[in-house]
């Protein structure tokens, strides 16, 4: 059976270990994740690129679980360094461990090698147990359009999430490069011939919403004759962790689980939808047109927790995992 995932950062890679404990034990059984890559960035000549890094941290065993991001055991030697020289931008936690995969990773990327040519060799060292596939090789970074003594200007979304932990009010989310950017090698066929596709309860603007907007991917979700099933991030009205309120406010979408499903919509019942089942938890309500709604226990508190998330998913999108 192969499960594609559309995943981003931190509540993705989560998603993917209890996914990876469902279905690990049968060789039959492949795990696709389609990274969002709109966070990746530029920095001190390194190009950094926080979800498929987390992804494969997580899935690798070489996290911190407390940041969610970045290497256990990390420490900030380099970082120091940087900033005794004013190197900007020192708001950003660059880790000395962390550090030699942007090394690797940009030596390859000037070398001529694609990120998913990249993304496989950084793999090969801490094995995932997933095909790790960046949404694109092009570049395709989030903006974000801020408001801040009285007048717009755009950063980058690292600045605004990390610099000004989304504190600055987002008037609008852009995502540089999409236009020309072509679906990353093996996206578009793992879509289109898996026997299920999840949108895991990663961020629905900034990460599910960015890797929606890449040439190609919404038709082939809504081509496939996998069942598409997607699990709401917003929990009591709440997001679990991260600051995807602040996202989901910039584009007026309410902070609910049915707001969420409403905005990535029906495959049947609307002509640019993509869901046949959404997962809500336990105490939340959602009525979407078109869509199969599901109330299941929806926090990650460990792998089983995960595990079962996964099966219920799965079972609504057609699939028996047994
Ligand atoms: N997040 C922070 O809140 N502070 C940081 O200093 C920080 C550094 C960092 C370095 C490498 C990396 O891969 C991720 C990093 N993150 C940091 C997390 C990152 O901003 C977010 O995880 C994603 O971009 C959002 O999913």
């Amino acid at each position: 059976m192969k499960v594609v995932v559309l995943v981003g950062g931190v509540g993705g890679a989560r998603f993917l270990v209890g996914l990876k404990a469902l279905l690990g034990s049968d060789p039959g059984n492949e795990v696709v994740a389609v990274v969002n890559t709109g966070d990746d960035v530029w920095m001190h000549g390194l190009r950094i690129c926080p979800d498929l890094d987390t992804c494969m941290y997580t899935l690798g065993g070489g996290i911190d679980p407390e940041r969610g991001w970045g290497r256990l055991d990390e420490s900030w030697t380099v970082k120091e360094e940087l900033a005794a020289y004013g190197a900007e931008p020192t708001w950003f936690g660059l880790g000395d461990r962390d550090m030699a995969t942007h090394l690797v990773r940009s030596r390859m990327l000037r070398a001529g090698y694609p990120l998913s040519a990249v993304t496989e060799a950084l793999c090969a060292r801490w094995e995932p147990g997933v095909t790790l596939l960046p949404m694109s090789d092009d570049r395709v970074e989030t903006h974000v359009v801020v408001e801040q003594d009285g007048e717009q200007k755009a950063i980058h979304f690292q600045e605004w999430w990390v610099r000004h932990r989304a504190e600055l009010p987002a008037r609008s989310f852009a995502s540089v490069g999409v236009d020309q950017a072509t679906a990353g090698p093996g996206v578009l066929d793992a879509i289109a011939t898996a026997d299920a596709v999840l949108f895991a309860p990663s961020n629905p603007v900034v990460s599910v919403g960015t890797i929606l907007g890449v040439p190609g991917v919404r038709d082939a979700l809504r081509k496939t004759d996998a069942g598409v099933v997607g699990m709401s991030p917003i929990i009591g009205g709440k997001p679990l962790r991260g600051m995807a309120d602040a996202c989901l406010t910039a584009i007026g979408v309410e902070t609910s689980a049915e707001a969420v499903g409403r905005h990535y919509g029906s495959r049947k019942c609307s002509d640019d939808g993509v869901l046949d089942g959404w997962l809500v938890h336990s105490d939340d309500r959602a009525d979407v047109e078109g869509v199969a709604v599901l109330p299941v226990p929806l926090l990650m508190t460990d792998v089983d927790a995960t595990a079962e998330m996964a099966r219920a998913a799965l079972d609504l999108a057609g699939v028996d995992v047994g």
